[in-house]
């Protein structure tokens, strides 16, 4: 396989809500990784109208979510943060990808059955076509590594077997332009750490996530220290005290979040965070929940205040990442062009 050089790439949605599962599967994994390889991190609108076309607040949620990914502590400057549709290119090739990807492949996702639930004939191509658009996102840029929570696995599936039958299907092609036996990369995920999969605080088997209806189900990034606290005390528990080896958290859902949450806040083990609180009742590891939390949350939640007051500033991070991915991206397009052989200007 030809060599490429290493290149983290990440996307989230401004679909409103931006919550703590998030932050731990994805955000805060951003900015470790920011400081040994170089990183791109998309805002990715065009992803964002899938669901629904008409978002009053598509503007503000994306400023949002870039006010996140710099309070949480990602450098614009030394790696590249932009909105996806400033770049034209990424749903260019989605539609080459369109073409790349078998009706099977996508009648398999499980996101989109999630997402499109009973009323599937009424879902938009667009929701359907996910995937192909996100393997775009990452292979304009030939990246090589993205960091995503458990729920992205099966995308990023996709995006390696898209890449796979592209160089596949054009190896004359890329091998005749000089890119050797690959022309796209078979993109790693990274996935992994305490707090890959933040369920629910109302209910340990569902995801938390921006689109449940209760709020109280997920930790906003926005929330203040008196929401947070709250929600905590209120997330659900069983009657038992916290075991002291993490076998003990089987069929304990609601515990095992709440300690893979503490562990992925804190930094550490869950094994760690179970030899320090094993036996406790739920009441006191809440509250030193409480305070980790608020701890770690609060800084980011004012720090996105103060960004998103001042939304030029925002914008103009947007824009000169805009020019820099879309430097590569466009270079990346003209290649794909020639070996597919469309004529370019
Ligand atoms: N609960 C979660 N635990 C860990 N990681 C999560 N991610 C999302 N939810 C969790 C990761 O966050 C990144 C950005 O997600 P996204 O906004 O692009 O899409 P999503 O996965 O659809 O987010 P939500 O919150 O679940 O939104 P809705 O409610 O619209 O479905 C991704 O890396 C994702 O893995």
């Amino acid at each position: 396989m030809a060599d490429f050089k290493e290149l983290v790439f990440s996307g989230v949605q401004p679909t409103g809500n931006l919550h703590l599962g998030n932050y731990l599967g994805a955000i805060r994994r951003f900015v470790q990784l920011q400081e040994s390889r170089d990183c791109i991190y998309c805002v990715v609108d065009l992803h964002a109208i899938t669901a629904t076309l008409h978002q009053p607040d598509l503007r503000a949620q994306t400023r949002e979510v870039t006010a996140a990914f710099l309070a949480a502590g990602i450098d614009p400057k030394r790696h590249i943060v932009f909105n996806q549709s400033q770049v034209p290119q990424h749903a260019e090739l989605a539609w080459i990808f369109n073409c790349v990807a078998r009706i099977g492949w996508l009648n398999r996702m499980t996101q989109f059955k999630e997402k499109a639930g009973k009323d599937r004939e009424n879902a938009s191509v667009g929701l359907y076509d996910y995937p192909c658009l996100m393997a775009s996102d990452i292979l304009v840029y030939r990246a090589t590594h993205v960091p995503v929570g458990e729920d992205q696995k099966q995308h990023l599936e996709l995006t390696r077997d898209i890449a796979q039958k592209f160089n596949n299907d054009f190896a004359a092609e890329i091998a005749e332009r000089g890119f050797g036996d690959a022309f796209f990369p078979l993109t790693e995920p990274l996935i992994g750490g305490p707090a890959a999969r933040v369920m629910s605080l109302r209910d340990g088997t569902k995801k938390m996530s921006k689109s449940d209806a209760s709020d109280n189900s997920r930790i906003n990034l926005t929330d203040d220290a008196e929401a947070i606290a709250q929600k905590i005390r209120k997330a659900k528990t069983d009657a038992e005290p916290l075991p002291s080896e993490e076998a003990g958290l089987a069929k304990r859902p609601e515990a095992e979040n709440l300690v893979g949450i503490y562990a992925g806040l804190a930094d550490t083990a869950r094994a760690d965070v179970l030899a320090e609180f094993g036996n406790a009742q739920f009441s006191r590891f809440k509250s030193a929940l409480v305070d980790l939390a608020v701890a770690k949350l609060g800084p980011i939640g004012q720090e996105m205040s103060r960004l998103m007051a001042d939304p030029g500033h925002i914008d103009a991070v947007l824009g000169d990442g805009a020019e820099r991915a879309g430097a590569i991206a466009e270079r990346t397009m003209a290649e794909v062009k020639d070996v597919v052989g469309l004529i370019r200007r």
